[in-house]
């Protein structure tokens, strides 16, 4: 025994074992997979085998002992690989993809996120390299300085190549098409493990760079017969209401609508924007509208509203469909109203590829953290706090030439919801997560924000005749954190209701029009496009937009996510179940909720394809449709002195 651990075939069982039940453990400690069976349960255990087999067995064709060394880097590799999952999935309840490696732009604000993510207890992951390395020094001496016959590596890759037939064979009785639809990760890793999710994410990636060179024209026609068929004709009433007039849209980082009317301690978290959506005159609240973004978090969202296209279901379109040809909304507006567009938000300007982007949507000014007063005092998490942003927000918004579509993004209310002790007015809740804890106090803190602003938008004028609209980007509060929510909720938090727990904000004042109360039509991000450009009195039907207008009759109230899970007014389809939307309760499939689900599949299809083949290219909306140039876009377009003495 003791020889055939001192052997190099001893090393490199010991590794497979090692590197096998780790990635184990990993997977049933630190993911939430949604096991649901037996042969589920035996395919997680199974699936890390193949891979290790595979990988640490091509080390076995070097000479000597630097097999040895090649089993402990290809462990080392392996298990940085996990790792990064595990502290990704920690925040995003998601894997790593490629696309999403390319915006390391982005992780160096989320120095504060990641230090949050990362436990003591996380060492132990590090047991088998020193296990290995300690074992590769005392034994080296007696391994056999020469190549192992090529018979000997060539079994153990054919063995580890079977062992991945076989799991896959079995993940797809479980899941007929598991590789074809795309649609959610979790799946691929459950059943075929976290090594082989990133191997079939890097096919992905490939397939859709070449999709881009395959495309052709053709292939937005069928797109616009879509679009064009789904479209929702405007309340004509309603069209054109508020054509020329201003538009403020605001941006509610991480807040999920059940925080409204919400009250914590006895106290209501959010007084002000509950003050906006109970009996007030000037503003309708849509009720049931969800976020629909994935990977790409707010720049997911920012995609959706402003291009009524889905997300990518991997990586965020921001940065990997940069070069993409856009008709963005602020772009429509500029060409056929003159709109001046401009963004504020108090973080870099790279961050999300926005500087990138925003020249394909016509934005012409890009008030960055460049604009605003970064003193330490005034940043916290990712940068500006809500209160200066804000504050300092009001006389550029003043300078701008009318009418403008100014987009302004909040950012204090962002895991890992920090505040300075000064700046917390409610205490924190008390569960067993101290972000569930923390996120009604940023709550609050935005909210007292946003009371503020609207009362300097009301002295500067700017209040009375412009739209302004409210809406919340994605959820702040992860699957990780379902026992906590449970108990703010008083609910269990089962997939229905955590579907269910999608809602974020959608609040808008129209000028000339009363306010409806709560509306609650089903809706989504995708519907905020078509429904803007009609009030403002351009027809939606001339665009490719997935969504339709909210206020039409013709409003279709089906709600895709992006992972292929839906919610209608009667029923959801969450995780391949149908829940009755009221009441929870599962249903079987009718033919009618087939038809819904298949059209959702269809739909994602159809927006995939805009995306990635950039079909937008060959589409002209109008006749005298000007793609933007994005030569004419640069950021800072204008220095701060400039702006406010022009
Ligand atoms: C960063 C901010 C946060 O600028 O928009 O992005 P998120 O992490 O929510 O996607
Ligand atoms: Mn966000």
């Amino acid at each position: 025994m003791k020889k055939y651990v001192q052997s190099k075939m001893g090393f490199f069982i010991i590794a497979v074992v090692l590197l096998w039940f780790k990635s184990y453990f990993i997977y049933v400690n630190e993911f939430d997979l949604g096991i649901q069976n037996k042969l589920q349960q035996f395919l997680l255990f199974f699936n890390p085998l193949s891979s290790a087999l595979i990988f640490l067995g091509i080390a076995l064709f070097a000479k000597g002992r630097r097999a040895g060394i090649w089993i402990i880097l290809i462990q080392m590799f392996m298990g940085v690989l996990l790792y990064a999952n595990l502290v990704f999935y920690r925040f995003n309840n998601d894997f790593i993809t490629l696309p999403v490696l390319t915006q390391t732009s982005n992780f160096g604000s989320l120095g504060s996120s990641i230090a949050d993510l990362v436990k003591w207890s996380d060492m132990l992951y590090l047991m088998d390299i020193v296990i290995l390395i300690a074992l590769f020094i005392w034994s080296r001496k007696d391994w056999s300085t020469s190549r192992m016959k090529f018979r000997t590596p060539a079994i153990i890759l054919t063995a580890g190549a079977l062992a991945f037939t076989v799991n896959l064979h079995l993940a797809e009785t479980d899941r007929p098409q598991l590789l074809e639809r795309t649609f959610d990760r979790n799946y691929i890793v459950k059943y075929l493990g976290a090594y082989n999710f990133q191997i079939y994410d890097a096919i992905q990636s490939l397939k859709s760079s070449t999709q881009r060179v395959l495309a052709d024209s053709s292939d937005v026609t069928v797109v616009e017969n879509y679009t064009r068929s789904k479209y929702a004709a405007p309340d004509e009433e309603l069209f054109g209401i508020a054509e020329g007039k201003n538009v403020i849209k605001i941006h509610l980082e991480s807040f999920q609508s059940f925080l409204l009317n919400y009250e914590l301690h006895g106290e209501e978290v959010t007084p002000f924007l509950n003050s906006l959506i109970n009996d007030n005159k000037d503003f309708t609240y849509f009720e049931n509208f969800f976020h629909q973004t994935e990977q790409g978090k707010t720049a997911d969202a920012e995609l959706i509203m402003d291009n009524s296209l889905y997300g990518l279901p991997q990586g965020a379109a921001f940065v990997t469909r940069s070069k993409n040809t856009y008709q963005a909304l602020p772009a429509i507006l500029k060409q056929e109203q003159e709109y001046t567009n401009a963004i504020f938000h108090g973080d870099s300007k790279s961050f999300w590829n926005r500087d990138e982007i925003y020249k394909q949507f016509a934005i012409d000014l890009f008030f960055d953290d460049t604009y605003y007063d970064m003193s330490e005092e005034q940043v916290i998490g990712y940068g500006l706090k809500d209160k200066p942003f804000f504050e300092e927000s009001i006389p550029y918004l003043e300078s701008l030439p009318e009418p403008f579509y100014a987009h302004l993004m909040t950012l204090t209310h962002h895991h890992p919801y920090l505040l300075d002790p000064g700046d917390a007015t409610i205490a924190p809740a008390e569960t067993n997560s101290s972000s569930v804890n923390r996120y009604f106090q940023t709550a609050r803190y935005m909210d007292e924000a946003l009371e503020k602003f609207f009362e300097d938008l009301k002295e500067s004028g700017l209040y009375e005749d412009s739209v302004i609209f409210l809406y919340g980007d994605h959820y702040g509060i992860s699957e990780n954190h379902n026992e906590a929510m449970s108990e703010i909720i008083g609910e269990e938090i089962t997939p229905y209701k955590y579907a269910q727990l999608q809602r974020v904000p959608f609040i808008i004042k129209v000028p000339g029009v009363e306010g409806m109360g709560t509306v609650s039509k089903f809706s989504g991000q995708t519907d905020a496009m078509p429904t803007l450009l009609h009030l403002l009195g351009i027809k939606a039907q001339d665009y490719i937009l997935f969504g339709t207008d909210m206020f039409s009759e013709n409003h279709k109230g089906y709600v895709p996510f992006r992972n292929g899970d839906f919610i209608t007014e009667e029923f959801s389809y969450i995780k391949d179940i149908y829940y009755d939307t009221a009441t929870g309760e599962e249903l079987k499939e009718t033919a009618e909720m087939q038809q819904v689900r298949e059209k959702v599949e269809h739909e994602l299809s159809l927006s995939d394809k805009v995306l990635f083949g950039d079909l937008l290219r060959f589409y002209t909306p109008t006749e005298d449709w000007e793609p933007v140039d994005t030569s004419e876009y640069f950021y800072p377009a204008k220095s701060k002195v400039d702006l406010l003495t022009d």
